[in-house]
């Protein structure tokens, strides 16, 4: 079994969606092991998107996830990077396959719903910028 690290973004938590999302990733096969409502700090926010820091969009994505309330996760499942990055689809919503959930909800490049780790290399430093090793559950 794979984990990885997911984040329903704040305009997912405003327009109440967390559960709609919640249950396409359960219905997927994914077991939620770690999960909260949190506003992000700017700090936090760095340390997620610093491989993007001195882009031209950077700016707005800090401010973007640090709007609001959002929603990170830990999940597992057999081959989980892979398999989430597909359900999730492309990170434009408008370019994503039919059916994935940022085709589904979202509503632009910086609102796109969800953030999914890359690699099980992210997945290694991004989950630990939002949990403690004892918040996530074995069961
Ligand atoms: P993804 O892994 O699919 O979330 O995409 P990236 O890591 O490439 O981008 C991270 C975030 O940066 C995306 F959620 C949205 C934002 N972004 C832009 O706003 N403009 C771009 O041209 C590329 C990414």
């Amino acid at each position: 079994m794979e984990r990885t690290f997911a984040i329903l973004k704040p305009e997912t938590v405003s327009r109440r969606l967390i559960g709609a999302v919640v249950k396409r990733l359960e219905e997927a096969g994914f077991k939620i092991l770690a999960m909260k409502l949190i506003w992000a700090s700017r700090e936090q926010a760095e340390k997620l998107y610093e491989v993007h820091r001195g882009k031209p969009f950077y700016p707005e994505l800090i401010k973007h996830i640090t709007s609001g309330p959002i929603v990170p996760m830990v999940l597992e499942a057999e081959d989980a990077v892979a398999r989430l990055r597909r359900l999730i689809g492309a990170t434009d919503p408008a370019k994503a396959e039919p059916g994935t959930i940022r085709r589904d909800y979202g509503i632009s490049i910086t609102m796109n719903v969800i953030h999914a780790a890359d690699s099980p290399e992210s997945f290694e430093r991004e989950h630990k910028i939002f949990f403690k090793p004892e918040e996530i559950l074995t069961y």
